[in-house]
């Protein structure tokens, strides 16, 4: 409960900052854009991590409003980047179900003047297992404002392989537990460029997560994914930071 109160005093009082970590095409090593990644600067406790307090603001319906605030903020610091960079968003299914998604985006691209194809919004299955048909619907009308949507922690949870032809997705990350294990056991490996092939057999890409060693680098160019993310090749870092560390390597 006193967390909760935090929380909605933080929400109000917006001490929030976003972390922005990169993701490399592994063909070009060329970087694609960044993912936007909330911390919340906890009066007393310090830095907080998403992990401990998102659950709470679904609960409570005030990641609706912080959703729209990291929407904004993301959106706002995409456009100061080279316009052929991508800003990926992480979406609570919470938002597709009580927020309204798509006006909420749309009326943030037309705020903020920037381009839909370069905002990737990531989704996890659970919004597509909760309310099928209405969000189905949702991802749909955020897919005609021009947007990528992308599909977060694949491999985990819920995973159905029905969800990569149901819904409309642009890309697939494969979730850090397969990358993890690739290189150790060859099951991974070969779950992992399943997925790839799959995928790009319909139309997707893949951004293997969770890249920590070069080996895994390796790996995961070898299974055919896309783009990757990880510590190896940036961690989440403020926006300045970010780009200075990571566009000089360009
Ligand atoms: O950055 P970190 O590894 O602590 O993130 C932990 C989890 O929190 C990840 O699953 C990530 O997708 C989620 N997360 C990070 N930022 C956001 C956000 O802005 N909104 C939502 N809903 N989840 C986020
Ligand atoms: O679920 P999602 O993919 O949005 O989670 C992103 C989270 O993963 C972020 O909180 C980020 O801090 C974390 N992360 C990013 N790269 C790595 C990595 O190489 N190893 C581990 N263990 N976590 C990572
Ligand atoms: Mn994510
Ligand atoms: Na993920």
């Amino acid at each position: 409960l006193a967390l909760e109160m935090d929380l909605r005093q933080a929400v109000e009082e917006r001490q929030f900052e976003l972390s922005y970590q990169p993701i490399f095409d592994l063909k070009s090593s060329k970087l694609c854009g960044f993912e936007a990644l909330l911390r919340w600067h906890h009066p007393e406790r310090g830095l907080v991590g998403p992990a401990e307090f998102v659950p709470l603001a679904e609960e409570t319906r005030l990641i609706v409003d912080l959703g729209e605030w990291v929407l904004r903020q993301a959106c706002m610091d995409a456009v100061q980047l080279p316009g052929d960079l991508r800003i990926a968003v992480n979406l609570s299914p919470v938002q597709l179900i009580f927020g309204d998604a798509v006006a909420t985006v749309r009326d943030i691209l037309a705020e903020t003047g920037l381009d839909p194809r370069r905002l990737e919004l990531e989704i996890t299955e659970t919004a597509l297992l909760a309310n099928d048909n209405r969000n189905l619907g949702t991802l749909r009308s955020l897919k005609e404002l021009g947007v990528r949507i992308v599909l977060d922690d694949f491999g985990t949870g819920y995973s159905s392989l029905s969800h990569l032809r149901l819904f409309p997705l642009d890309k697939v990350k494969i979730d850090r537990s397969f990358v993890r294990d690739m290189t150790a056991h060859s099951d991974s490996a070969a779950i992992v460029a399943a997925v790839a092939a799959l995928a790009a057999e319909l139309g997707m890409t893949t951004t293997a997560e969770g890249i920590e060693t070069q080996d895994q680098l390796d790996a995961v160019d070898r299974a055919g994914c896309t783009e990757a993310q990880g510590y190896l090749l940036g961690k989440p870092q403020p926006i300045l930071k970010a780009v200075h560390t990571t566009l000089f390597r360009r």
